[in-house]
């Protein structure tokens, strides 16, 4: 058994390839979160669909566990420069939880929200198409609290500030509006291809 090795000049080109610009690779999984982590009873938790679809709906941790779920293999950015490749969730696609739900055709936005207040903006089309998932386990383990367990969104494609950790739920919206880090001069969209970092980039 031998490891290949990514620093340096061992670095593959295909690796390279994969590191959006002004990233590092990270090995291990930095903890970033903007308060205390909160510690969910599963009995208390639930996730809700709710704004601008015909009728809410809301599922129970037992329930949520019946949905159809996959395992995603996927690369992760960070804005404070980190990138780690090939993390691997289970959990449910945003697509098989919207089939719960019939979306009001102005809904072009989505707010999600999490336990203790935490919020972040995504449009709905980045959110579907297997773009985007609620996450319960990483690395075939329970996803632990200070990672978003019980359950966070995972949004690979754009900075991880937009993967809410501790998430309760999503809110289909009219209007794009800011979410917690965007309204403190962070980025609407937040693309690490593009850099869209901060408000303005
Ligand atoms: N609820 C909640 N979700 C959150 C955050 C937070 O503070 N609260 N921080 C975000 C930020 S800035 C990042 S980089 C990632 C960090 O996830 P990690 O701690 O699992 O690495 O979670 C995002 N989701
Ligand atoms: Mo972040």
């Amino acid at each position: 058994m031998f490891s290949r090795g990514f620093s340096g000049r061992r670095r593959s080109a295909d690796v390279e390839k994969r590191l959006p610009p002004g990233q590092y690779l990270t090995t291990d999984f930095p903890v970033l979160s903007a308060g205390p982590t909160p510690h969910i009873a599963l009995e208390q938790w639930s996730f809700t669909l709710e704004g601008l679809v015909k009728s809410p709906v809301t599922w129970s941790w037992d329930d949520f566990l019946k949905l159809p779920s996959q395992t995603f293999t996927v690369d992760i950015s960070c804005v404070t420069k980190w990138t780690k490749l090939d993390t691997k969730w289970h959990g449910v696609s945003v697509d098989r939880l919207l089939e719960g739900v019939e979306v009001d055709p102005a809904g072009r936005y989505v707010m999600a929200f999490s336990e203790a207040g935490y919020t972040t903006n995504i449009p709905l089309a980045e959110l579907v198409n297997g773009q985007a998932f609620v996450a319960y386990q990483f690395d075939d383990k329970p996803l632990a609290p200070e990672h978003g367990g019980p359950a966070r969104l995972v949004v690979p494609h754009l900075y991880f500030w937009k993967s809410a950790k501790w998430i309760r739920g999503l809110r289909i919206l009219e209007r794009d509006e800011p979410g917690f880090w965007e309204a403190l001069g962070y980025n609407m969209h937040g693309d690490p291809w593009k850099e869209e970092r901060y408000t303005g980039d």
